[in-house]
């Protein structure tokens, strides 16, 4: 009966810490549209630890991308660019971002950085565990009572 207990605590605390796991990193993809002239999507949404790639290659056109505040340069324009960055914890806000040949052609992309939020584990109020933990407890008390009971039978009968 206790390993038992222990098991269902131990089931407990393991279902909340796969819950806490669940903040993933993503990449997201920006490319060039079939215009040559665009940014392809125009304008990404992401979470702070979250990675944009700029990426194509063959392009007709050469190609970069600049924030206008300067936090990321993917280099000379290129026909062929590979260029990751990642938006690290703190940085949540909105990069508007130009290719350098082409922004007269409106050739400007926007990253918007959402702030990780920490998803907590257990309810603030003490509504969350009303259903697990009081039975442990009444489980406890009854194998107490059970083997206190047996044990004065037992002596009693000697
Ligand atoms: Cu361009």
């Amino acid at each position: 009966m206790l390993s038992a207990s222990l098991v269902l605590v131990f089931a407990v605390l393991t279902a909340g810490s796969i819950g806490s796991a669940s903040t993933v990193q993503e990449e997201v993809v920006v490319t060039v549209d079939s215009t040559n002239l665009r940014f392809s999507p125009e304008s990404v949404t992401i979470t702070e630890g979250d990675t944009v790639r700029f990426f194509w290659n063959g392009q007709l056109l050469a190609h970069n991308a600049v924030s206008y505040d300067g936090l990321f340069d993917s280099g000379d324009a290129a026909r062929d660019v590979d260029y990751s960055f990642k938006f690290e914890i703190g940085t949540n806000g909105t990069y508007e971002y130009l290719c350098e040949p082409h922004e007269e052609f409106g050739m400007i992309g926007t990253v918007v950085v959402n702030p990780l939020t920490v998803v907590e584990e257990e309810p603030p109020d003490d509504t969350g565990e009303v259903g697990s933990t009081p039975s442990v407890g009444i489980m406890g008390a009854a194998t107490m009572l059970f083997a206190a009971a047996k044990k004065s039978r037992r002596s009693g009968s000697t």
